[in-house]
C-alpha cells in the first residue's frame, strides 16, 4: 500500500500497522533507543499487546480517551500504539503545563485513564485534586511517595498476554486528541484519524523528506506535539527506520548535542530556536560529533535565513524548513532536500492545495500577502467542544491556517506573520493575552501589553510593556520580580524576555490596546 489519498487506504484500517508491518522481516531490528533502553520492533509489538490488554482490562473501549503525561520514552510510544490497536484515543499531554491547564485537558478530553510518569507526579496530583473523569492512574518509573491506589506500570503489564487481536477501526476513526493553545480561553482539542498518520507519513515523510529504513531519527520536539509524534515515531516506523527518544529539556542544547554525538542519528527534528541555541554553544562542532546527520528538519516557527546559512557553514548540514499545524496533523508546505530556499517555507507538499486569500476570501494576486488556506485529506474536522471557533477555521474542504503568506514568482511560499496575535516561541504557542493576564495580577502593574519582538537570531520572543500603578518608572529589580511572578504561574517559556516600563499604552478610541503599534 502506498497511501497518497484516503481512498488508497482500506476502509477498515488500524494504524497499528505502522508498527506491525515491520514484524515481517524487521522484528529483530532496533525500533527505539532511549538513554537507558533499546527495543526491537518485535519487543515493542509484544509490549504494545500487553498494554492493550491491560487497558482493556481497565475497561477502555473503542473511542475512550487515555491521557499520557510523561517525558518521551518507550512507555510513551508503547501506550500510543496500544491505544490505536484497541481503538482508543490517546491524549499526549504537554509536560510543561500548569496543574490548572492539565486539569482542563483531563476534563475536556474525558480521559478515563492517565499514564503518568513519576517525575510529573506533583503537577498531576494538583490537577487530579480538581474533579476530573480519570478513574485509573498508571505510574511509569519510580515515585515512592505516590498514592496507594495508583497502578505500577511493570506490575500492570507483567500479568498480561503478549497476544492481542487488533480491534476493528475505520480509517476515519480517531486515534489521537491533541491540544493546541489559542489567543484566549482554553486550549482546543483536535482529533486525528488513523488515516491521517499514514497519509502524512507517505506524503511528507517519504515523498518529500525521503525517509528510508536506513535512517535513524532524533527529535527535540516532544511526542506530545504532532511535529515530534509524526517526525520521530510514526513516519520513521512507517519505513522501518529507528527512532531515538530524548526525555530531556529542549532548552539544554548541550544535552541535545550529546544525544546526537552518542546515538548518531541521520535526521534531526528541531525548532528554529533549538538550532539557534545549538549555534550558540561554543566550538560545538569540535566538542560533539555531528557527522552522522544527513539533514535537519525545522518547524514550529519560521526559520530565519541567517540561521540556515550559519548552520550549514558550521556543520555542512542542510536544514529543511516546513510549516505544519496540529489542525492538519503535520507539514503541508515544505522545502525539500536538494530544493531549498532559505527563509521560505518551500512549496506545497503534493497532496495539499494552498491558496492565499484576502479578508473576503478572494485569492490575492501572486506576490501579495494574504491568509493561507489549505485543502487536504489529513485536516481535522473541528475543535472539541468549540463549535463557534470550529466554524471559523474549518471551512468545509478548506482549513484556515491563520498564517499570512505570500507566494513568489517561482512558487515558494514566504511566511509573513499571523492574522491573530498569537506568538510562536521556540515553536510553541504563546498567547500574549495570557501573559498579560498573569502580569496584571501583580500588585505593581496597572496595565500591560505583550508583543513578539525578534531576538539576535531574528526569532520572536515575548516582550512586555508595563504601566505601573504608582506612576513609578520601574527598575531592574522590578523586572526580575515580574519575570519570577510569571514563571511561578505559567510555563517558563511564556515569560517575557524583556520588560519595558512606559507611561501609557497606545489605544484605539474605544480603549483597545493597539499591539501592532508596539510591535
Ligand atoms: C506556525 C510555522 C512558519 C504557524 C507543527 C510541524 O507547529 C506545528 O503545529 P502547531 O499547531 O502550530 C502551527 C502554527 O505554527 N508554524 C509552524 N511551522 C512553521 N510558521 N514556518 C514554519 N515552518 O503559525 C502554524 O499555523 O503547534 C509543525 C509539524 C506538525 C505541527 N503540528
Amino acid at each position: 500500500m502506498i497511501p497518497r489519498r484516503a481512498a488508497d487506504i482500506p476502509a477498515w484500517y488500524n494504524a497499528v500497522d505502522i508498527l506491525e508491518r515491520n514484524l515481517a522481516g524487521r522484528a529483530e531490528k532496533v525500533a527505539l533507543l532511549t538513554p537507558d533502553r533499546e527495543m526491537t520492533f518485535g519487543e515493542v509489538s509484544a509490549e504494545v499487546n500487553r498494554v492493550g490488554n491491560a487497558l482493556e482490562r481497565l475497561g477502555v473501549r473503542h473511542g475512550d480517551r487515555v491521557a499520557i503525561l510523561a517525558p518521551d520514552g518507550a512507555e510513551w510510544a508503547v501506550t500510543f500504539f496500544a491505544c490505536l490497536k484497541i481503538g482508543a484515543v490517546s491524549v499526549g499531554m504537554n509536560t510543561l503545563l500548569t496543574p490548572a491547564e492539565l486539569a482542563h485537558i483531563l476534563v475536556d478530553s474525558g480521559a478515563r485513564v492517565l499514564l503518568l510518569h513519576g517525575s510529573l507526579l506533583e503537577p498531576a496530583r494538583k490537577a487530579l485534586e480538581q474533579s476530573t473523569p480519570v478513574e485509573h492512574v498508571v505510574l511509569i518509573g519510580d515515585a515512592s511517595d505516590a498514592a496507594d491506589d495508583v497502578l505500577r506500570w511493570e506490575e500492570w503489564v507483567a500479568v498480561e498476554s503478549s497476544e492481542l487481536e487488533s480491534r476493528r477501526t475505520h480509517r476515519d476513526d480517531f486515534g489521537t486528541l491533541s491540544y493546541s493553545s489559542g489567543t484566549t480561553g482554553a486550549p482546543k482539542g483536535i482529533f486525528h484519524a488513523h488515516r491521517d498518520y499514514v497519509l502524512c507519513a507517505q506524503l511528507w515523510g517519504v515523498d518529500v523528506l525521503g525517509l528510508t529504513a536506513e535512517d535513524r531519527t532524533f527529535s527535540v520536539a516532544k511526542l506530545f506535539f504532532a511535529y515530534g509524534l509524526g517526525g520521530n515515531l510514526l513516519f520513521p516506523w512507517w519505513v522501518g527506520a529507528s527512532v531515538v527518544l530524548y526525555p530531556g529539556s529542549p532548552r539544554r542544547a548541550v544535552d541535545v548535542l550529546a544525544m546526537v554525538d552518542r546515538f548518531r542519528p541521520t535526521i534531526l527534528f528541531n525548532a528554529p530556536t533549538g538550532y539557534a541555541s545549538i549555534l550558540a554553544v561554543e566550538n560545538f562542532t569540535e566538542r560533539y560529533d555531528l557527522t552522522s546527520l544527513r539533514l535537519g528538519v525545522s518547524a514550529g516557527e519560521a526559520l530565519p535565513a541567517p540561521v540556515w546559512h550559519e548552520f550549514r557553514e558550521r556543520t555542512g548540514v542542510d536544514l529543511v524548513d516546513g510549516i505544519g499545524s496540529t489542525e492538519n496533523f503535520h507539514i503541508f508546505i515544505s522545502n525539500r532536500p536538494g530544493d531549498i530556499r532559505p527563509g521560505s517555507s518551500g512549496k506545497p507538499v503534493p497532496g495539499y492545495d494552498c491558496r492565499i486569500v484576502d479578508p473576503d476570501g478572494v485569492p490575492v494576486a501572486r506576490g501579495d500577502v494574504g491568509t493561507l488556506q489549505i485543502r487536504g485529506e489529513t485536516a481535522a474536522l473541528f475543535y472539541l467542544h468549540q463549535a463557534e471557533r470550529s466554524r471559523q477555521v474549518f471551512l468545509g474542504e478548506w482549513l484556515d491556517t491563520g498564517d499570512k503568506y505570500c507566494e513568489d514568482a517561482e512558487g515558494y511560499f514566504w511566511h509573513a506573520g499571523r492574522s491573530d496575535d498569537m506568538l510562536k516561541v521556540g515553536g510553541i504557542w504563546v498567547s500574549p493575552v495570557e501573559v498579560e493576564s498573569v502580569l496584571i495580577e501583580h500588585d505593581s502593574v496597572l496595565e500591560c501589553a505583550v508583543v513578539g519582538v525578534a531576538d539576535d537570531s531574528d526569532l520572536v520572543k515575548p516582550k512586555a510593556y508595563v504601566v505601573l500603578k504608582d506612576g513609578g518608572s520601574g527598575d531592574d529589580d522590578l523586572v526580575r520580580i515580574l519575570v519570577a511572578h510569571c514563571v511561578d504561574r505559567m510555563a517558563a517559556y511564556k515569560r517575557p524576555r524583556w520588560i519595558e516600563f512606559v507611561d501609557e499604552l497606545p489605544k484605539t478610541a474605544t480603549g483597545k490596546i493597539q499591539r501592532f503599534r508596539l510591535r
